[in-house]
């Protein structure tokens, strides 16, 4: 199969402010060092209809990007992995696939990830942007009822043009019941979120920490990158390119006389009109993808890296289990 490559290398980043490590390197469960009395720790899911805001806000709350976000709704496919430590407690996030009812194997997938998360959590945050109170419970009933407590966020209330606007808001989400608490929140601009995360806190059980002070997430740096890859394509592609693409990194090695990071990821996508237009005129498109997901990764990384980019064909593959498989939608 034919595949067309773009590649490109800058000056050095900012190191990043936290680091990923290997699942390998994570403590099983309760054996982080000795945590203060009275110590509190859990698992929280943010779950939400696509596009409310639900990576934004993973982001928001480490204080730096690890999730990938887009103005288009579909972003996520996996379930992220984000640790928030402070000194009295430890709250283990799960970002999410926006929850809509599946049209498709991966779909199906998707679904599947926001009830994992769901099923482990100790308090669930249910986002929403407080447009339509009839979709978000109909998307809701998608999960079984939940054991855990449920937060409702009303999120991005900076586009709201009078404050007023809010109250009537609560009061139709709070009819809608089932909800401990409403926050109304900004993701992007950080209103609400440390006294969400305060109130999270202090609703988590006493426990230990589950992850060391410093560990940010359990996702692999490769995984990272190919999100970085993914977030680019939907930022540079419109209509259905997005959701036909898939990113996979085929290869991560430090070159041992440069000792430059070299990242190889391939870019699938559905049709071979589609890779025609991922390619771009004389590479430029892809030139430009690459450029784009090479800056966010060498901030991830704190350093330097060579991202080699290819374009290839797998027909269907958003219907095809095995295809899904290798593309790392399926269950661990
Ligand atoms: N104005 C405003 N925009 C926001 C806010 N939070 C998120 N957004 C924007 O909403 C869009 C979607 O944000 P994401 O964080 O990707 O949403 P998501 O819920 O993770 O979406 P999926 O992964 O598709 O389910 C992006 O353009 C964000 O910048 C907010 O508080 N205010
Ligand atoms: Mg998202």
């Amino acid at each position: 199969m034919g595949a067309a490559r773009g590649r490109g290398r800058r000056k050095a980043p900012r190191p990043a402010a936290g680091r990923a490590i290997d699942p390998a390197g994570i403590l099983a469960k309760g054996e982080g060092a000795s945590p203060p009395p009275g110590h509190r720790s859990g698992f929280v899911a943010i779950v939400g209809r696509p596009n409310v805001g639900k990576s934004t806000l993973l982001n928001r709350l480490l204080g730096q990007k690890l999730a990938i976000v887009t103005p288009k709704p579909g972003t996520t496919r996996r379930k992220l992995l984000g640790v928030c430590t402070r000194p009295g407690g430890q709250a283990v996030f799960f970002d999410t696939p926006g929850l809509e009812r599946p049209d498709s194997r991966l779909g199906r997938f998707l679904l599947e990830e926001v009830k994992a998360a769901w099923a482990g959590a100790d308090v669930v945050l249910f986002m929403t942007e407080g447009r339509d109170e009839g979709a978000d419970l109909r998307a809701l009933s998608l999960l079984e009822a939940s054991r855990a407590p449920v937060f409702l966020l009303i999120n991005k209330v900076d586009r709201l043009r009078r404050k007023e606007a809010l109250l009537p808001l609560i009061g139709r989400y709070a009819r809608a019941g089932g909800f401990e608490k409403v926050f109304p929140i900004s993701a992007l601009r950080g209103k609400g979120v440390e006294e969400l995360l305060q109130a999270l806190l202090a609703r988590l059980p006493e426990g230990p920490r589950y992850f060391p002070e410093g560990v940010l997430t359990d996702a692999s740096e490769g995984s990272l990158a190919a999100e970085f890859v993914r977030e680019q394509v939907y930022r540079q592609l419109h209509r259905e390119i997005p959701y036909a693409a898939a990113v996979r990194v085929v290869e991560m090695r430090r070159d041992p006389e440069t000792d430059f990071l070299r990242i190889e990821a391939e870019i699938y996508v559905e049709r071979k009109s589609q890779r025609g237009i991922v390619v771009g005129q004389g590479g430029a498109r892809i030139k430009a993808l690459g450029q784009a997901a090479r800056r966010e990764i060498e901030r991830r990384l704190g350093e330097p890296v060579f991202l080699g980019l290819e374009v290839r064909v797998k027909p269907n593959w958003r219907q095809r289990e095995a295809a899904l498989r290798e593309l790392g939608y399926a269950a661990e």
